[in-house]
């Protein structure tokens, strides 16, 4: 016996995967739905590479009663009209966009993380996936917290345009084309020239000066890790269509070496270690697009402060970062309160 599962924006980036990581990991399905605007009434997407097509269903018409379980990547306006309509009909919404993060209501979970947080699912009937430099960078930072007491953090992210949607790879795309043969592209999708550039901005800026993506890595990882834990985030767009890159300086309130957090890595789950401190001894994104892991390398001692360490952190923005995060949470539902059969 399996679950109706609704994915909602099954045509988009991060929907398409999460069609795929479902597929990929036998989740126990009875029926799935895709669905998306009207605009993509009628189109087919594929469940995974399964071979089984599924006509795109417009939201607008959705019946939720008798579903489950709905994966929402549709971003905030399409989960602030829909995801309650689908919970207050009785299907559990796992929701990928912002909106409802800081919900004190609604549980923000990494699995590997705060499974526990789960057992508040039932107040408003929806959890929240974290943005998905947040979901790599407490996955890298957990099982060091619970080792030595993580005191502060300072992260530069390199993050792919996919993170920006489909539009955003296109745009790196067509502007590399476009450079190629001597066109002048104008930016729309960014602020600025993408392609053979980086951009220090993403999504709105605040008024203190740092952006909402920055913000969001401060408060999703006190509401996942530790309210305690002081952060500082410059989050940055780069040229690369999957997999978002962060180097992190962590200091601790406890002694702990390279060496101890590079063995504490390598026992830690949905973390990879490759630190081989040699040419080519460490992970880029282009080997961990399609991958589920979060890639750790780099891993030495910061001389400058107590008790630092620095590393470098890699993984699949689509994958970890949002849709196998959001599978990863409907498999620990089905453990913990949506049983089956
Ligand atoms: P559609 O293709 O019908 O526009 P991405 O983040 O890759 O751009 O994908 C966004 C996803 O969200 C797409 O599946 C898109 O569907 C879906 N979406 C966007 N706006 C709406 C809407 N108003 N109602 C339902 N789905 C939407
Ligand atoms: C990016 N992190 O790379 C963003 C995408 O809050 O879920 C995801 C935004 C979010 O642009």
């Amino acid at each position: 016996m399996g679950y109706r599962v609704a994915v909602v924006g099954a045509t988009g980036n991060v929907g398409r995967e999460m069609m795929a990581v479902l597929a990929e990991r036998e989740f126990p399905i009875e029926e799935i739905a895709a669905v998306a605007s009207s605009r993509s009434q009628g189109s087919e997407v594929e469940f995974g590479e399964t071979g089984k097509m599924l006509k795109c269903k417009n939201i607008e018409h959705f019946d939720w009663a008798g579903w489950d379980i709905a994966l929402f990547s549709a971003g905030s306006s399409v989960a602030k009209e829909y995801a309650p309509k689908a919970a207050a009909a009785g299907c559990v919404v796992i929701d990928n966009s912002s909106l409802y993060r800081m919900d004190p209501d609604v549980p923000l979970i990494v699995p590997e993380v705060n499974p526990d947080a789960i057992d508040g699912y039932a107040k408003r009937n929806i959890i929240a996936n974290p943005n998905c430099s947040t979901a790599q960078m407490v996955v890298a930072l957990k099982p060091l917290h619970d080792a030595a007491k993580i005191k502060r953090v300072v992260v530069s992210t390199y993050q792919s345009v996919s993170g920006a949607g489909k539009s955003g790879m296109d745009e790196l795309f067509e502007q590399s084309r476009a450079i190629f043969v001597g066109d002048k592209p104008e930016p729309a999708t960014f602020t600025k020239q993408i392609a053979f550039n980086v951009i220090p901005h993403i999504d709105v800026f605040l008024d203190d000066g740092s952006t909402k993506e920055e913000w969001k890595m401060v408060a999703e990882t006190k509401k996942i890790l530790d309210p305690k834990i002081k952060l500082s985030a410059t989050c940055v767009r780069v040229p690369v269509f999957v997999g978002h890159s962060e180097a992190m300086n962590i200091e601790f309130e406890n002694e702990i070496s390279a060496k101890e957090a590079q063995e504490i890595l390598r026992e830690a789950p949905g973390i990879m270690l490759v630190d081989k401190r040699e040419d080519g001894g460490y992970v880029t994104p282009v080997e961990c697009a399609g991958d589920g892991a979060t890639y750790i390398s780099r891993v030495r001692e910061d001389p400058t402060v107590d008790n630092g360490l620095v590393l470098w952190c890699v993984s699949d923005n689509l994958r970890k970062g949002a849709a196998l995060n959001a599978v990863q949470i409907a498999e620990l539902l089905g453990r913990t309160h949506l049983k089956k059969g």
